[in-house]
């Protein structure tokens, strides 16, 4: 089989891609190593930046998050027994953000691929990446018991963090940045009305955690834990004790959750890492194939969208204008965004989470920052700013 672009892996990144390379009427196959219902089950991220928004309605696939998803103008940051609200529209010159999860753009995103789009192979895993730095690079990949082979005239790695398109970039031109944080996110999925209106980051001595919601009558919440954490040794009312205790806030003293059932509990592991280039030959990173945030920042889905926004358009560019130019220029375009999200998500991680090393002089730093941050305009519209997300380049 022979396609214009072959995509490995079918999350966001690679099924926006396709989308938008069909829109544009260029083809492409997207091999995806999973079955469609662990990739639409699979609990991610929540927050959609307005540029992620405008790109998916652009697309042809916003009018369920449209109808579905929810809009915020705002956070709250809780820390010191104080609360503060951060005003996004207030402060960024009227950007917002939407709550609408991962999962309901993959499905959406699926939906139309599958009705419309080029091939999108399920169970499809690839096994390698071949003659990326030639003209002709090729895909093998395993379907139906049989090994097959895609040749493409580019390949876009979309395989996440434990995928195989990183390993095509050669170890002499390939640099890997990383930081493990000495902590994890215990994250639940619970039936029960969130009794917040927008999202609740809190500080506290006994660690992070993160009120956030997938609809009205569904909470999403995480718990810092230490890392290597088993979600077994966690029961649910001791996930609900543990919660209602770093929520605590002096500014409404009887605030508790709404308990209800949890129908999701999983460990989550907190690092940063980025893999330069994002460009071998004929074959692009995009997304957490190319690099990975702590979701403090709420960046990855995100991140994810603008590089293959990027990617589409120098594509098309290069199709129509008959230069390679964008394309010479995507990994670069990228990684500037791509260090800029590393370093929100780094300060927003390091500012709210509680490192059980840490001392009490870094305690204090914390909390110097944060009330830096309720107290000065400027340092609160620089977290909305990165928090909304900042204009997509060109
Ligand atoms: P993805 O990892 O989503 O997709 C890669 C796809 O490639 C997968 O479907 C995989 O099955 C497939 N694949 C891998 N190897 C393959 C192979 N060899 N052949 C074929 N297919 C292959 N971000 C937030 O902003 N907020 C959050 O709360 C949040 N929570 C997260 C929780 C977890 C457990 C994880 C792992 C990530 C979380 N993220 C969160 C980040 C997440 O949203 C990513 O940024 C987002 O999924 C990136 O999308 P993709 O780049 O498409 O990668
Ligand atoms: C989520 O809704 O899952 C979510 C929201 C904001 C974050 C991380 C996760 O920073």
């Amino acid at each position: 089989m022979h396609t214009t672009v072959g995509i490995i892996g079918g999350g966001p990144a690679g099924l926006l891609l396709a989308r938008l390379l069909h829109n544009a009427g260029i083809d492409s196959v997207v091999l995806e190593r999973r079955d469609r219902g662990y990739v639409e089950r699979r609990q991610r991220a929540g927050i959609l930046e307005q540029a992620t928004v405008d790109a998916l309605r652009a697309a042809g696939a916003g009018e369920r998050m449209d109808r579905e998803g929810m809009p915020h103008d705002g956070i709250e940051l809780r820390f010191d027994r104080r609360s503060h609200r951060i005003d996004f529209p207030a402060l960024t010159g009227g950007r917002s953000v939407m709550v609408y999860a991962q999962t309901e753009v993959v499905k959406d995103l699926i939906a139309l691929q599958l009705a419309d789009g080029g091939p999108l192979l399920f169970d499809a895993e690839v096994r390698g990446v071949d003659g990326a730095d030639t003209d002709r690079p090729s895909v093998r990949y395993v379907h139906e018991g049989r090994e097959q082979t895609l040749t493409c005239d580019y390949v876009v790695g979309c395989d996440g963090f434990h995928g195989v398109a990183k390993g095509a970039v050669p170890e002499s031109v390939r640099t890997t940045y990383e930081r493990v944080y000495p902590y994890s996110w215990l994250g639940i999925l619970a039936e029960a009305p969130p009794v917040y209106d927008e999202l609740i980051y809190a500080h506290s001595r006994r660690g992070f955690a993160l009120a956030t919601m997938r609809s009205p009558s569904v909470s999403r919440l995480y718990l810092q834990v230490p890392g290597g954490t088993d979600p077994a040794d966690w029961s649910d009312e001791r996930i609900w004790d543990e919660l209602d205790a770093r929520f605590a806030t002096d500014a409404d003293p009887g605030w508790k959750l709404e308990r209800g059932p949890v129908t999701g509990k999983a460990v989550l592991p907190m690092r940063s890492h980025v893999t330069e280039p994002m460009r071998y030959g004929r074959m692009f990173l995009a997304g957490d194939a190319a690099h990975i945030v702590p979701p403090t920042g709420a960046k990855g889905l995100n991140l994810a969208a603008a590089d293959v926004i990027v990617l589409a358009r120098a594509l098309i560019n290069e199709r129509d204008a008959g230069s390679t130019e964008l394309l010479d220029a995507y990994s670069d375009t990228c990684l500037r965004r791509v260090w800029r999200a590393e370093h929100f998500s780094y300060f927003m991680t390091t500012m709210l989470h509680t490192d059980p090393a840490q001392s009490a002089f870094e305690t204090r730093l914390q909390l110097s920052q944060l009330d830096r941050v309720a107290a000065s305009p400027h340092a609160a519209a620089e977290l909305a700013e990165n928090y909304t997300g900042l204009p997509l380049p060109g």
